[in-house]
């Protein structure tokens, strides 16, 4: 069987690059090795950027995000001195966030994708790629019933996320592989709760970093600086509110709204990036291409950024074009994907100090406040914040 774009994987990568490549009349199929519910349930990111927004809302996948997601334009940084709050929306491009649960987006963009007659197969593990030097690549998948099977493309999308098998099928030398561990560990957590209040919160405190951060009426995400592995299990529900109250200094700001712990789980702080994200007829999007640690909420707006660049590429290849836009795919995502980088990395040490009293964790520690006072006082240090806050 052949198609003109494999997609491996149905995340917001696959399936944004899926929609769009239906819409601009690409063939193309969808292996996801998950079973629907699976995906239309996995609780990840929240926060869409306005470029997101704007590439979804464009090509009639917003419905669900315009008709139930929340415009957040405001965040609030609490510290030793008191709480400062950033109108982002009035700052710099003057863009807001749209919060959206990314299980939800999922949801739509499968709904969509099948309704515009697309070819997505779930629970169809795509197990080895071949041929990405020669003039067809296939991946062989296994389906849902345990048989083997070969499916050819004319390129392949590996949209599969950072332990998918793409990544690995790039040979050994072709890539130059950058990476980073952050050194810090999150619990994150979703609760069974209302949002306590009305801005996003960073708390940055000497026994580790909390945020708070609105999902939907009924849920919201929470996360605590936690030892690197550290079991979620551990964490009990009288801890987990506790140590947020504390934090969070609710004893100044006012009190969390508590509810059951929904999900709990380590997330470490890494990043990635591969240089290029392409290998002959391989085209790596969304974590597949590189991993970006979470706070800076960026993650699934890369992967929706390179999707829209992708598929441009794609379809005027596959429609006769002379494949230009194609080869510049890499060149034109990585300078997007390092700025969302180094801003990830800057809000890391805006949130995070070292602990301890040697010289070195004292003057960080003073850099740390010196940042923070610098955002909380220049309106160009908030415009430069909220460009890269919200923008991708
Ligand atoms: P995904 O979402 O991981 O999807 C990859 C899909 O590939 C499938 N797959 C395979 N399918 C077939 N064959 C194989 N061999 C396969 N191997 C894997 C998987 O089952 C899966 O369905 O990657 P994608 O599409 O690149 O999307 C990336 C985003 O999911 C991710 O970057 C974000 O969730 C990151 N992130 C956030 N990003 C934001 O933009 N805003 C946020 O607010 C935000 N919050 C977050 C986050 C990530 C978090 N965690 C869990 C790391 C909060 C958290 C806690």
């Amino acid at each position: 069987q052949s198609t003109a774009v494999l997609i491996i994987g149905a995340g917001p990568a696959g399936l944004v690059l899926g929609n769009l490549l239906l819409a601009a009349g690409v063939d193309c199929t969808v292996v996801e090795r998950q079973s629907r519910a699976h995906v239309e349930q996995r609780a990840r990111a929240g926060f869409l950027a306005a470029h997101t927004v704007r590439v979804l809302t464009e090509h009639g996948l917003a419905d669900g995000l315009h008709m139930y997601g929340q415009q957040h334009d405001i965040c609030a940084f609490r510290t030793d001195s008191g709480e400062f709050q950033l109108a982002y929306g009035a700052l710099g491009r003057g863009e807001v966030h749209t919060v959206y649960p990314q299980q939800d987006l999922v949801r739509d963009l499968v709904a969509e994708f099948l309704a515009r007659g697309g070819d997505l197969r779930f629970d169809t593990a795509a197990l080895r790629i071949d041929g990405l030097d020669g003039d067809s690549a296939s991946v062989t998948v296994r389906t849902p019933d345990g048989s083997e099977r070969l499916l050819h493309a004319r390129y392949v999308a590996g949209c599969d996320g950072q332990h998918g098998i793409s990544r690995s099928a790039v040979p050994a030398g072709a890539v130059r592989h950058y990476r980073r561990d952050h050194g810090v560990s999150w619990l994150a957590l979703l609760a069974a709760a209302p949002q306590s209040m009305a801005a996003v919160a960073y708390a940055v405190h000497q026994d580790g970093f909390a945020g708070h951060m609105a999902r939907s009426p009924e849920v919201t995400r929470y996360y605590l600086q936690c030892d690197a592995g550290t079991d979620p299990g551990s964490w009990t529900h009288d801890r987990i509110w506790a140590e947020l109250h504390h934090r969070m200094r609710a004893d100044r700001h006012g009190p969390l709204r508590e509810g059951g712990i929904l999900e709990r789980r380590v997330v470490d702080m890494r990043s990635d990036v591969l240089d290029p994200i392409q290998y002959g007829r391989l085209f790596l999007v969304g974590d597949a291409a590189g991993l970006i640690s979470p706070s800076a909420a960026k993650g699934a707006n890369l992967a929706v950024m390179e999707s829209e660049i992708l598929a441009r590429g794609l379809a005027d290849r596959l429609g006769g074009g002379d494949g230009q836009l194609l080869a510049r795919y890499s060149a034109d995502c990585l300078p997007r994907i390092w700025r969302a980088q180094e801003f990830s990395h800057w809000m890391i040490n805006l949130l995070h100090g070292p602990s301890g009293d040697d010289d070195e964790a004292v003057f960080l520690r003073a850099l740390q406040r010196a940042r923070l006072e610098s955002l909380r006082d220049s309106r160009r240090h908030q415009d430069h914040f909220a460009e890269n806050y919200v923008g991708i």
